[in-house]
């Protein structure tokens, strides 16, 4: 009798010991697999940028497929070209997902941590997220690598071009290899007259290198009247206002995102340059009719 229960007991604490062996060998995957998670993720997000040295290869994607991008509270795409932005569905999934705290960027500058809020139906069981500004990440580190500088006075270099009229020039260094490249905005505003002279609106955005060769036409805005309305309070014109300069994907480069004026809806425009090329789309008309 005694010796059957000693027996069980023995058993007890070997079943006890093989437990505890399993619960530690667990524990011990998990942290492992934590660990591994960290060091991957410290690696997406490291800007490795002291001027000259930052990421040959561009990513096309944070790799982390948990990682993602609001613009005006709504999932962007951080692959250059141009994308219309909706709302998203409202679900479960979608409620544990987006309703998290951002990092906020607005203006190219970082504005804070915000909570923000997703849920509340616009139409057809779609939301955005509310309380966030322009550009809301998910994850935290340097969006912002390196700072915007406007132009104020016409340089040179566009006067002996025959300059432009009506400009607004920012001075960046997109791709970080020391070169600064220069975002120009131009703009051709007349009214019309008694005469019968047509009221002109329209602007476009352009790219030019260090020197002010340029490189591209990024985006046009030709008929610049709202719905075709020829009124002075119907005309649309392209601003650097509509420029975001941003390092979406963590690779060192800023992208910039370009808001396409539109009729109605949301349309942006992703553009990198990098190496002296472009990835996306250049010369992107611009419609605001309906
Ligand atoms: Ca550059
Ligand atoms: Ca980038």
């Amino acid at each position: 009798m005694r010796k059957a229960k000693e027996k069980t007991k023995s058993k007890t604490t070997k079943v006890i010991y093989i437990i505890l062996l399993i619960i530690a060998a667990i524990v011990g995957i998990f942290i492992c697999l934590y660990e591994i998670k960290n060091i991957k993720n410290k690696d997406n997000i490291k800007i490795d940028y002291n001027g000259e040295n930052f990421y040959s290869t561009p990513k096309e994607e944070i790799p982390t497929t948990t990682d993602f991008v609001l613009y005006d509270g709504m999932e962007i795409s951080r692959i250059p070209g141009v994308q219309d932005v909706s709302e998203m569905e409202i679900n479960k999934k979608n409620n544990k997902k987006y309703n998290i705290t951002y990092y906020n960027y607005e203006n190219n500058q970082y504005v804070g941590e915000i909570d923000g809020y997703f849920g509340e139906e616009i139409y057809d069981n779609l939301s955005t997220v509310q309380n966030v500004k322009t550009i809301a990440t998910s994850i935290k580190y340097d969006a912002i690598p390196r700072q915007v500088k406007v132009i104020k006075e016409m340089p040179k270099e566009l006067m002996d071009q025959g300059g432009y009229p009506d400009v607004d020039i920012h001075e960046i260094d997109l791709d970080g290899d020391g070169k600064l490249e220069h975002i120009l905005v131009y703009k051709v505003d007349i009214d019309g007259n008694d005469n019968g002279a047509e009221p002109q609106a329209f602007s476009g955005i352009m790219l030019f290198d260090e020197n002010y060769e340029k490189i591209a036409d990024l985006v046009s805005l030709k008929n610049g009247f709202w719905g075709n309305i020829k009124e002075e309070e119907k005309k649309v014109f392209l601003s650097l206002d509509d420029i975001e300069y941003i390092d979406i994907d963590c690779d060192g480069v800023m992208e910039m995102i370009i808001r396409i004026p539109t009729y109605e809806a949301t349309e942006i425009s992703i553009v990198k340059y990098i190496n002296g090329e472009i990835q996306g789309k250049t010369d992107v008309q611009a419609s605001v009719e309906p």
